[in-house]
């Protein structure tokens, strides 16, 4: 999963990135891009590692990009064409949102710069709708594209995110070849002073998220970026003096999964004990192509293990004894926690 870190400059994104990674980068200039890595802690990867003790062990990833924009000579505009062109390519945006006062002293305008910065991204969108509209009138053969554009783009005059419309299965593949950025599961981090690192989401930008068909979150990346700097064994007691039980990574993980709707199938041997992340609803003929488009091309059937059941008997053979192993086919819906093994022929 790619994570692009977007919103107003100023507003702690490279801050936001260091609190998540863990990394020391400092802020990149202008144009460069910052690139960090993180592993999604899985207790069920850790013991299927401790039964199998495989070569290699691999836990899901999220990767962010973190970019410094253009300066602009307003503070609020920031999306430039480059900055749209990477967010594009991003699974799901993260707008770290200012919620202490800037280095100037100017106090913080969280909420409006919620409704702002979706103005941004919905602006940056209906530019490309009333690109594609134009062209589609002088070619024929397109109607059906056409008919959606022109639904859509009034929304968009009007401000409405596109992740708001409820927009089915059919319609959202019609549209994912634009990779509209309204359209992108959004992710609010409003970035707080270190006083308020334990305070709940204030209503009225939990309002405004709701409005742009967001999640939010809050986070003091300041502290937090620090804390991560700690060894592991030493943070624990650092985030209880704050009154948090878990630091920005794990807190942040758990926020995303949630607006992803992303479960993690497992993989198990004694190469490599491994977690994939996948779209829950997910079929096994798509996850089998998660791990190699040639394993979903020569796709024969799925044998999977649930991971409580592999806990309960002991070992995979066991769960064969057991019946606990079933045969599975393209269509079978992959879940949260099964072990699987696809067989294939190419
Ligand atoms: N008090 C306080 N200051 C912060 C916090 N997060 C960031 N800052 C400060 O705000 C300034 C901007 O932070 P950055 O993380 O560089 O913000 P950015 O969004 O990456 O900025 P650009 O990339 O230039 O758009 C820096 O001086 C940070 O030290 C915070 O949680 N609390
Ligand atoms: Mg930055």
């Amino acid at each position: 999963m790619k994570v692009g870190l977007t919103g107003f400059a100023g507003a702690g994104k490279t801050t936001v990135f260091l609190a998540l990674t863990g990394l020391e980068t400092k802020a990149a200039a202008p144009g460069a891009v910052n690139l960090g890595v993180i592993k999604v802690p899985d207790p069920r990867v850790d013991k299927l590692a401790e039964v199998y003790e495989p070569r290699k062990t691999t836990y899901a990833e999220v990767t962010f990009v973190d970019f410094a924009p253009a300066r602009a000579s307003e503070r609020r505009a920031v999306l430039d064409a480059p900055t749209v062109a990477q967010l594009r390519d991003a699974d799901a945006l993260v707008e770290v949102v200012r919620a202490f006062p800037d280095v100037a002293g100017a106090p913080a305008t969280a909420a409006e710069d919620v409704s702002a910065f979706g103005t941004e991204l919905v602006l940056a969108d209906l530019s490309v709708v009333e690109k594609r509209l134009e062209r589609l009138k002088k070619e024929k053969g397109h109607e059906r594209e056409q008919v959606l554009l022109e639904r859509i783009a009034p929304e968009l005059e009007a401000g409405r995110a596109l992740r708001t419309l409820g927009l089915g299965v059919e319609e959202r593949t019609q549209l994912a070849g634009f990779a509209f950025l309204s359209l992108r599961p959004l992710l609010i981090v409003l970035n707080v002073a270190e006083a308020e690192a334990a305070a709940p989401l204030p209503e009225d930008v939990a309002a405004r998220a709701a409005a742009e068909g967001g999640e939010a979150i809050v986070l003091a990346a300041n502290l937090e970026a620090e804390i991560a700097q700690l060894e592991p064994a030493d943070r624990g007691a650092f985030l209880r003096d704050l009154g948090l039980t878990e630091g920005a990574r794990d807190r942040f993980i758990r926020a995303s999964y949630h607006l992803l709707d992303l479960v993690s199938f497992l993989t198990s041997g004694e190469d490599e004990c491994r977690a994939w992340p996948i779209r829950r609803g997910t079929t096994a003929l798509k996850a089998a192509g998660k791990i190699h488009s040639d394993i979903e091309r020569g796709f024969i059937r799925a044998e999977v293990v649930a991971f409580d059941e592999f806990v309960r008997y002991g070992s995979e053979a066991k769960c064969r004894e057991a019946g606990k192993l079933r045969l599975e086919g393209k269509e079978y819906v992959v879940q949260d926690g099964d072990i699987v093994h696809f067989r294939f022929a190419v």
